[in-house]
């Protein structure tokens, strides 16, 4: 049966996704994203009790070797539809949950059969004998400017010859538009580093508008977490000036083209003594912290309006 004490293979998340949309017809509906280039289908769960609420949209495993993304992401799922906790209860019914907990579905794959340290998604390139492109750099939006990302296509940050070369960023784009009315609120799952970043990803010599209100909310979330049993320390601040210039990111397609003003990347544990190979016995941990963290943000962003 499946559980949150070790990690899965895609087939095997498949499978109890298939097994939750059988158990909750009613709250739950199924969508597509798009096709990988290799030919998996991109799926994702919307989580609904009703019309007219708002959307957050949860992005998770666009790079591959980031396995705790996708557990963190299943595991969000089942406490939606499962848990009889107030907050976790009024979270997933004040709310449109739109989750795709698998999103580099070819790479996931790959880092499990072949090569566990792999990121980027499988495409080869059209002369290059390097495969892949780096996803978090492959969107249309200020692609490849300012060094915060790579034109070598053996760079693991490669951003593509051109933006949405990869069939995978590219329905990713095109399914957001579609329903770009029904979402205000906008997470990438990624690891490791316990990080809560806002925009921008593509400069560190602007910020946002809102970015007082965008710390706010991220001061939130870090306190929530580090008030815990476990008391592991979050740190938030602004992509560019708080890790590194990254340019092209989903998070910044979707703040800067769709508008989406509450947009952020969550870099889960560790800090760097596992990795990306974050022990299993930590899953329940991050997952627990990543629940108590969303509660604090959704209220401070309601708080916020
Ligand atoms: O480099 C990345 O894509 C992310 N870090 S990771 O170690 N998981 O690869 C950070 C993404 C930052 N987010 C934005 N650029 N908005
Ligand atoms: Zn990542």
């Amino acid at each position: 049966t499946f559980g949150w004490t070790r990690y899965y293979e895609l087939d095997e998340i498949e499978a109890w996704l298939d097994s939750i949309f059988a158990a909750y017809p009613s709250v739950t509906e199924e969508f597509t994203v798009g096709q990988s280039y290799e030919g998996r289908r991109i799926r994702g769960i919307k989580i609904s009790h009703g019309t007219n609420k708002r959307g957050i949209f949860i992005e998770s495993n666009i790079h591959a070797r980031e396995w705790i993304t996708s557990a963190s992401a299943t595991y969000f799922i089942n406490e939606l539809l499962t848990s009889q906790d107030t907050e976790v209860r009024n979270l997933a019914e004040s709310y449109d949950w739109y989750i795709v907990p698998v999103f580099n579905v070819d790479g996931f794959e790959y880092s499990h059969t072949k090569n566990r340290m792999w990121r980027k998604t499988r495409q080869p390139h059209a002369t290059n004998s390097c495969i892949g492109v780096d996803g978090n750099r492959n969107f249309d939006s200020h692609w490849l400017e300012n060094n915060g990302a790579s034109s070598n296509p053996c760079s693991e940050t490669f951003a593509g010859d051109v933006a949405f070369s990869e069939p995978e960023a590219k329905a990713l784009s095109e399914y957001l538009i579609s329903i770009q009315d029904k979402f205000d609120v906008y997470l990438s799952f990624h690891s490791y580093g316990q990080w809560l970043l806002s925009p921008y990803g593509h400069s560190a010599e602007e910020l946002p508008e809102n970015y007082d209100d965008l710390q706010e909310i991220g001061t939130a979330f870090v306190d929530a977490i580090q008030n815990m049993v476990y008391g592991t320390t979050y740190v938030r601040g602004s992509t560019a000036t708080t890790l590194y210039v990254a340019s092209g990111s989903s998070v910044d397609w979707v703040f800067n083209e769709l508008d989406k003003k509450v947009a952020y990347t969550i870099e889960y544990r560790d800090t760097g003594r596992y990795g990306f190979v974050l022990p299993p016995a930590q899953i329940k941990p991050n997952c627990e912290e990543l629940m108590t963290g969303m509660i604090a943000l959704i209220k401070k962003t309601n708080e916020l309006g």
